[in-house]
């Protein structure tokens, strides 16, 4: 067994009941176990178009046996059943299904990366999952969702810098560190 963090977010149709409905069908999924589900936040949109609308996010913790690549099948199972359809990266969706950590495991592989690669930077997200699994840690940075979300608390005075992929932000962001 496992426990898993999986991050939800609705910005399209009737929100808190996509995500209801989301979460009883994670919980029914095989093996899945002691699942424990955060509250509703409701968020502002970060990137994508301008103008959409506000997203409704939650988290859920749960054990399962699941193996990695079949959990992730599933989450996109269920994602389709809920009208998810997939155009523009970070356009309105019905409901997306992020898995963020799997115990203390590290996948790359082309379908999926855990950690989820932008889950400790983005108050969406480490906010409902402080609630729900407060003393999870990131395996990557070492550090607990709640100490995550202190961090983000705090507010430093982060730059970032966007581009395409390959403008040279790295290596921008190197000589702004020097
Ligand atoms: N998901 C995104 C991009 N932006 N913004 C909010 N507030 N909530 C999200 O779930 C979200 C987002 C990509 O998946
Ligand atoms: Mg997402
Ligand atoms: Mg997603």
């Amino acid at each position: 067994m496992a426990r898993c963090l999986v991050a939800l977010g609705s910005n399209l149709g009737d929100r808190a009941s996509l995500l209801a409905r989301a979460i009883e069908r994670i919980g029914s999924l095989p093996t899945v176990e002691s699942l424990a589900a955060s509250s509703l936040h409701e968020t502002r949109p970060v990137g994508g178009r301008s103008g959409q609308q506000a997203f409704l996010n939650a988290a859920v913790a749960f054990d399962t046996g699941l193996t990695p690549a079949a959990l992730h099948a599933q989450l996109q199972q269920i994602e389709r059943d809920l009208g998810r359809q997939r155009s523009e990266r970070w356009s309105a969706r019905t409901i997306d299904l992020d898995l963020l950590l799997l115990d203390d495991r590290v996948i790359e592989t082309p379908e999926l990366v855990v950690p989820h690669p932008r889950m400790a930077f983005r108050r969406f997200v480490v906010e409902p999952a402080a609630e729900v699994a407060p003393h999870m840690v990131h395996p990557a940075i070492g550090w607990s969702m709640g100490r995550l979300l202190a961090h983000l608390d705090m507010a430093l005075p982060y730059v970032a810098l966007l581009g395409m992929p390959g403008s040279g932000k790295s290596a921008l962001a190197s000589k702004a560190a020097t």
